[in-house]
């Protein structure tokens, strides 16, 4: 426990710092000096942060290109179906931009060549649905703590928010739409990317184009698929049902570690 509490205030006070440091001299950021920025605070600092914070125990199991499920079975919304999404697939997402806000020095947007510009990791690992499936893909996107160190956390920051572009249940008061929440220990996870790749393609329509979450030390509704935008926040209980996520507003653990 103390352990868990002394990681993650070291985690955003460094995040704070970097924060602090990226902000000088700037009121006016651009996407391009977003980009500038993540670049800059890549080297050497993020890997040595989570040297420091995460054992490798903590990994979920990789596998091999060898391994790949040739069927990765597509779940829940599988297009979005939105006026607004169809044109976005339609010129290739190049309108589309990600937003990160909330409890931030600095919101900042990026666009899907923004990201695609930005250190990556691969990896192939295992999804596991509760509905009872699994299956094996390889993954590539951007760090999602690198996103956030860039950010900068501002005090009090303790989870990560994703909105998606689906309802997965049509409802009047738009409760029905797809978000999802993690804390920061899962956020700086070397293995939380924000995947716009999955077995070497883009990623499809049906797994989350342009953008979604891995987060693999979870369960499968954890992994956000058709991310608009990431919210940085102190709480989430005043988030529609309460409970952090679409499924967990209907039942789910917030907590699905695997
Ligand atoms: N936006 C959004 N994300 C989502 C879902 C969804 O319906 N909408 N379904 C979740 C569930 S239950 C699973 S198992 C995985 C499925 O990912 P896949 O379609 O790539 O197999 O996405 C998760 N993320
Ligand atoms: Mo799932």
């Amino acid at each position: 426990m103390s352990k868990i509490v002394s990681r993650r205030r070291f985690l955003i006070g460094s995040a704070a710092a970097l924060g602090a440091v990226g902000l000088t001299g700037c009121d006016d950021v651009t996407q391009n000096q977003s980009v500038q920025k993540v670049l800059a605070l890549a080297e050497g600092l993020t890997m040595r942060t989570q040297r420091l914070l995460v054992s490798p125990q903590a990994l979920a199991r990789e596998y091999t290109d060898k391994d790949i499920s040739p069927n990765f079975h597509p779940n829940g919304t599988t297009d979005p179906g939105s006026e607004e999404y169809a044109e976005m697939v339609a010129n290739r997402f190049a309108n589309w931009k990600l937003k990160v806000d909330g409890m931030v020095n600095q919101p900042m947007e990026f666009s899907l060549e923004d990201l695609k510009k930005l250190p990556s990791r691969t990896q192939i690992t295992r999804h596991d649905c509760v509905e009872g499936w699994s299956a094996i893909g390889k993954w590539t996107g951007v760090p999602l703590g690198l996103i956030l160190q860039s950010a900068g956390l501002k005090p009090g920051a303790r989870y990560a928010v994703f909105y998606c572009a689906d309802e997965l249940e049509q409802t009047l008061d738009g409760s029905g739409r797809y978000y999802e929440s993690i804390d920061l220990i899962d956020a700086f996870h070397p293995q939380t990317i924000l995947a716009y790749s999955m077995n070497g393609k883009d990623l499809e329509v049906a797994h989350g184009a342009p953008l979604r979450l891995r987060v693999e030390r979870h369960l499968g509704y954890k992994h956000a698929k058709y991310v608009m935008r990431i919210e940085i926040r102190d709480k989430f209980n005043d988030l529609w049902g309460g409970n952090g996520g679409f499924w967990e507003d209907r039942g789910y653990e917030w907590y699905a570690g695997i």
